[in-house]
């Protein structure tokens, strides 16, 4: 018997699961607590009312498993015992009714109060931020301040009421921040409005909570939680890049900036080397279907769905539309996919993308 468990725990399989009985046990005692620590305040109320309910689960535990673990000892079979017979008792079941229904209410009151809070706004909030979900990739909109970002981390102030409102493009995405206690369903056709107020500068992980396609992985994000000054600043020079007068771009410009951004926006399917992945993402470097050079920019401003046949191969993915990114930057991505690897169709200007635009 001593060598069966021996055996047993001598595993790798059997040291985990004492680890994991261990750290289950332990952890609670120790004060350690598996959640993301809140920065936000509904990420305190959240872990309030989670450690609530760990504390009357875990007390309930211990004190059955007691009482039956007591039991199971006290009474076990004995060659001399006899089996005392009876039915029903109650007082005993009246009790033990009771106490469930009180818990039970002692653990929804607070809960209700906590969805409140998070569903109801306050009302001092100093700016909407709107979240959109793209198949697959998270886009921010400030309209205050006609702010339009994609692919990069979303800014926010720190210790100010921001008022999101998260909508989707194309199918249902989540957002969700863990250490703000933040999840939200993003719903096509539909907006949700919600509240956050990041107590604590800092950059936090988010994803997308709900499978959405082949690139689902895709939409992890980060959160920046800024100074005001620091967040100020950032917004100054997002509206400047936007408002600056147009200067002579060349070639040249356009290769070296098209580069950056194709890497950030188009590497992750068409891969660095334009290669593509065969019968999923289409080749761009030596790609028959972007002779035609409105199609390729219609491609990047509108998306691409539908059959399409590159280089003799049939493609019936979804590409996802550009057409938030500024037009220099479309002009940049074009001139590099046409001029790279190989590819000689000469650079596409800024103001071609603005022509083309509905
Ligand atoms: C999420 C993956 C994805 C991203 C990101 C993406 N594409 Fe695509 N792209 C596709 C798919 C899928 C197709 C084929 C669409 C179809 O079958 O209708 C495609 C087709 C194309 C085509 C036409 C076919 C060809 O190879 O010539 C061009 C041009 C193109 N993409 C350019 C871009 C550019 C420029 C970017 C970045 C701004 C980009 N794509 C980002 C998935 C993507
Ligand atoms: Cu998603």
């Amino acid at each position: 018997m001593a060598d069966r468990w021996r055996d047993a725990f001598g595993k790798l399989e059997g040291k985990a699961l004492l680890g994991m009985l261990a750290w289950g046990i332990l952890a609670p005692v120790a004060g350690a607590n598996p959640m993301e620590a809140g920065i936000t305040p509904i990420a305190s109320e959240v872990n309030g009312i989670y450690n609530l309910i760990m504390g009357i689960t875990g007390a309930l535990f211990v004190g059955i498993w007691g009482v039956l673990g007591y039991a199971l000892w006290k009474f076990r079979f004995r060659k001399d015992r006899k089996v005392n017979d009876f039915h029903g008792n109650i007082p005993l079941e009246v009790i033990w009714t009771v106490i469930p229904v009180i818990l039970l209410i002692i653990i929804s009151v607070p809960a209700f109060r906590v969805l409140q809070f998070t569903e109801y706004a306050p009302q001092d909030i100093s700016e909407t931020v709107e979240v959109i979900g793209h198949q697959f990739f998270w886009e921010y909109r400030y309209p205050d301040s006609a702010i339009t970002i994609a692919n990069q981390p979303m800014r926010l102030p720190v210790g100010q009421n921001i008022r999101l409102l998260v909508t989707s493009d194309d199918v249902i995405h989540s957002f969700s921040i863990p250490s703000f206690g933040f999840k939200q369903d993003a719903i096509p056709g539909r907006v949700n409005e919600r509240w956050v107020r990041a107590d604590k500068v800092g950059t936090y992980d988010g994803y997308c909570a709900q499978l959405c396609g082949t690139l689902h992985a895709n939409m992890l994000f980060k959160v920046e939680v800024m100074e005001p000054e620091a967040y100020a600043a950032w917004k100054a020079t997002q509206s400047t890049a936007a408002a600056a007068p147009a200067k002579p771009v060349t070639q040249v410009d356009l290769m070296a900036a098209g580069e950056k951004l194709y890497a950030s926006n188009c590497a992750s399917c068409h891969q660095v080397n334009g290669q593509g992945l065969p019968g999923v993402f289409p080749p761009i470097a030596g790609s028959d279907w972007m002779q035609d050079k409105n199609a390729h920019l219609d491609a990047m401003l509108n998306g691409l769905r539908g059959e399409i046949t590159v280089n003799g191969q049939k493609y019936n993915g979804v590409m996802p539309a550009f057409g938030h990114l500024k037009d220099v930057d479309l002009a940049a991505i074009a001139t590099y996919e046409r001029n790279a690897w190989g590819n000689n169709h000469g650079p596409v200007m800024p103001d071609e993308v603005k022509a083309l635009r509905k």
